[in-house]
């Protein structure tokens, strides 16, 4: 007869198996622009039992989950020699999240994380917190992951234990194995979140996408996703920052905005995509969407698609952060097709599959948010009435 621990044992490993051994499927029809998958791709159910279990019998007879791993979501994504590599965030039940390496054939499905999580160096200013990484290839030669440092606010008051600073930490790496750490950034804004480094040149510097913010959760006066140049990655430094894309009252990004993962270049224009935060009732609302910036000048918006990419959907509204879809991974593959990497309520990661051409299209074609309410009645005519002939 088994004792509890081989019991368990057994059991654990085949709840662990059945996680994340299965075939996803696209969801059919779809809306043209991209199909959304049946199941998530990465989950805390991927994490191995040796990340959450003590496994030795004499210190832990129950086995019990000594370290529980909470949440897997905001990843990047990067692939190499055509395999899929997802950068995860990966929280723990002490709410301190690190990042892990997942990686897949096909990257729909069969996701497994490495042997062990990421090793990122601290600087002489060690990190409370470090998330949502944005990778990007950059045409230096290296694979920059810029990412979100959090410590507590020095200036805040006694008692104040929830007040926080967010900067952007830079490594690079060549491999996903070993990663330099570089300074944080320095801008002249309070707070940045959302830092995204553009994968080429811009004149002879570094472009880096900025989302200034007054405080930790407010933008305020940080009018939205912004650009910035630095002659280096080493010792990174910002002087002004130009908001491209601002946000707007009574948008889907009224609340605030951010870059999600670097731009897909095309033929056409360099195709972004972002997130936009409006607040409700039920509190705040994160939805995808994107827009387009010219090819010889990234500064230059020139294609606004209206309202919402990507809302959440079902389950995915429902986590430790409720109604939120966040992105910062995505994937151009050579052939044209592209995955996009999201998660939904803080919580799990889920993919998109489409193509160049279908985003390309979604964002030349889509009409622009007209602002208000008879401006978008004329406009939903105008449609009605090309299509008579089409009914
Ligand atoms: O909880 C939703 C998201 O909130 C923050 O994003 P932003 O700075 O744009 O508001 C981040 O903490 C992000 O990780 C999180 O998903």
């Amino acid at each position: 007869m088994m004792n509890m621990y081989e019991g368990r044992l057994k059991l654990i490993k085949d709840e662990y198996r059945c996680s994340i051994v299965y075939k996803n499927e696209a969801i059919v029809p779809g809306n043209g622009v991209f199909h959304r998958y049946k199941k998530p791709v990465l989950t805390a159910n991927h994490a191995p039992i040796n990340w959450r279990y003590d496994l030795n019998p004499s210190t832990n007879p129950f086995l019990m989950e000594r370290l529980p791993i909470n949440a897997v979501f905001n990843p990047a994504a990067i692939e190499i020699d055509n395999k899929f590599y997802l950068v995860a965030r990966v929280e723990g039940a002490d709410r301190k999240s690190f990042f892990a390496v997942a990686e897949s054939d096909n990257g729909i499905d069969g996701f497994e994380f490495w042997n062990e999580p990421c090793v990122i160096p601290e600087t002489e200013d060690p990190d409370t917190n470090v998330y949502d990484m944005r990778l990007t290839k950059h045409e230096d030669g290296y694979i920059y992951g810029l990412f979100c440092t959090e410590r507590k606010d020095p200036t805040a008051k006694k008692g104040d234990e929830s007040s926080a600073i967010a900067q952007c930490g830079i490594v690079r790496t060549k491999d996903l194995h070993s990663w330099e750490r570089l300074a944080d950034l320095k801008t002249n804004s309070a707070q940045q979140r959302n830092v995204v480094l553009h994968p080429e040149f811009v004149n002879g510097k570094y472009a880096l996408y900025t989302r200034p913010q007054d405080s930790f959760i407010d933008a305020g006066t940080g009018g939205g996703i912004a650009l910035a140049f630095t002659e280096s990655m080493i010792d990174a430094y910002v002087g002004n920052e130009y908001v491209i894309d601002e946000k707007i009252y009574h948008t889907i990004k009224e609340s605030k905005n951010g870059q999600g993962p670097a731009p897909i270049k095309t033929d056409h224009g360099w195709l972004h995509i972002a997130h936009g935060v409006r607040n409700t009732a039920a509190g705040l609302r994160y939805v995808l969407y994107s827009f387009m910036t010219a090819l010889d000048d990234p500064m230059k918006v020139t294609h606004r698609p209206g309202g919402y990419f990507l809302a959440p959907e079902g389950d995915e509204r429902i986590g430790d952060v409720s109604n939120v879809v966040f992105c910062n991974g995505v994937i151009k593959r050579p052939c044209g097709d592209v995955f996009i990497y999201y998660a939904s309520s803080d919580t799990r990661c889920h993919v998109l599959t489409t193509s160049v051409d279908q985003l390309v299209d979604y964002v030349m074609n889509t009409p622009e948010d007209q602002i208000t309410s008879a401006k978008c009645v004329s406009q939903r005519v105008d449609l009605i009435n090309k299509n008579k002939m089409f009914m």
